[in-house]
């Protein structure tokens, strides 16, 4: 189809932004830069917005806790064991063999800043994880899993979180094999949880009977890793904003001038539910204007919006952005919480005379 050809035409379109790679608290960051390109001139609303805003491979960001492994896919196993009553071992053959599903979603580390860039949406390919565990048969005493890497990372879940048909053994990205820094040969995806729960180098799935928590978990992650319902300002007019960079200044006239209209842009993002919307507020949370956004298909995959705004007269305002699924509303609080980057973001902006 023509996805290669609009990933041509967003990179042409997207400006050589290079985003700061920046984290706070646990989940270190890798040390890459990765360009989290959100330069679309989205001003222009003869421009649509695109269904889908996939991120390269190469400028997709990479967490992990130790170095990459390089696996060899033919030595590669899977095992299911632990407290099942038939303990498989799959072979990265048996996992090609079974139907194949290809689907978008959004990656996020739960350590992400708002606004931040340890985030990334990608083409996935994979198949279902629920036959296999069928097959596999979970004893009754079974209470969690705890999904191994060939690194040794840990992460744990409850056993029905993964006897869901979503979830899947993924072996692609971007209609190529995993690369090695994510994950080569599988890793399991488990949609609607941060990266967390996204283990890369998979190589064994263990029912267990005494919950027992991942590497992250232990050190005081969350546990369940939910994606809430959260939005966030990626670009002020030219200018990429972050929490640590959240200060704009524009003149009134000019390319940039505010007299022409302010673009905000950003994406959006929820556990299972549709962004139904985002608003935007000027006026640190008086008043809200609903901006225009696209409606991915899978409630998985990010939500892209943008919004012009129009002011009339220089000062300083306050910037927010929210999002809004049927059943919630992102909270105005503390863009810097742990756990789950649903902070909003404030831009504080000085429109000059
Ligand atoms: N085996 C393994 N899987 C892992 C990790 C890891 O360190 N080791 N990090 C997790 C974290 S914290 C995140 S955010 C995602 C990031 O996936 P990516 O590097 O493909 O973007 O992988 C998850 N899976
Ligand atoms: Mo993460």
């Amino acid at each position: 189809m023509q996805r290669r050809s609009l990933l041509k035409r967003l990179l042409q379109l997207s400006g050589g932004f290079i985003g700061a790679n920046l984290l706070v608290g646990g989940c270190e960051p890798q040390g890459r830069s990765p360009n989290l390109m959100f330069m679309l001139d989205l001003l222009d609303s003869t421009t649509p917005l695109p269904d889908h805003l996939v991120i390269p491979v190469g400028e997709f960001y990479v967490q992990s806790y130790g170095l990459p492994v390089a696996v060899d896919a033919q030595q590669w196993r899977l095992e299911i064991g632990g407290a099942v009553e038939q303990p498989l071992t799959l072979t990265l053959d048996e996992i090609l063999a079974a139907p194949q599903d290809d689907f978008y979603l959004t990656m996020e580390c739960i350590g992400n800043p708002a606004g931040g860039d340890q985030i990334g949406n990608a083409l996935w390919r994979g198949t279902a994880l629920l036959p296999f565990l069928q097959r596999a048969k979970v004893k009754p005493e079974a209470t969690d899993w705890l999904m191994h890497g060939a690194d040794y990372y840990e992460t744990n879940l409850p056993v029905a979180a993964l006897l869901r048909p979503e979830v899947r053994l993924v072996h692609q990205m971007n209609q190529a094999p995993l690369t090695k820094e994510h994950g080569y040969p599988v890793r399991l995806i488990v949609p609607g949880r941060f990266g967390q729960k996204q283990p890369k180098w998979l190589v064994k799935l263990e029912a267990i009977a005494q919950p027992k928590r991942g590497y992250w978990e232990r050190q005081g992650w969350s546990n369940t890793a939910e994606i809430p319902t959260h939005g966030m300002i990626r670009q002020v007019q030219g200018d990429r904003v972050w929490h640590r960079r959240h200060t704009v200044t524009l003149a009134k006239t000019g390319d940039r001038g505010w007299s022409r209209g302010i673009l905000v842009a950003g994406i959006a993002l929820d556990q299972q539910r549709p962004i139904q919307a985002v608003e935007v507020s000027p006026d640190g949370g008086q008043t809200w204007y609903q901006a225009e956004q696209n409606r991915p298909p899978s409630p998985h995959e990010w939500t892209l919006w943008r919004y012009a705004w129009r002011p009339e007269n220089p000062g300083r305002y306050t910037l927010l952005a929210r999002a809004k699924t049927a059943g919630s509303t992102q909270p105005l609080e503390d863009a810097e919480r742990q756990d789950g980057s649903a902070g909003v973001l404030k831009i504080d902006v000085t429109l000059t005379a």
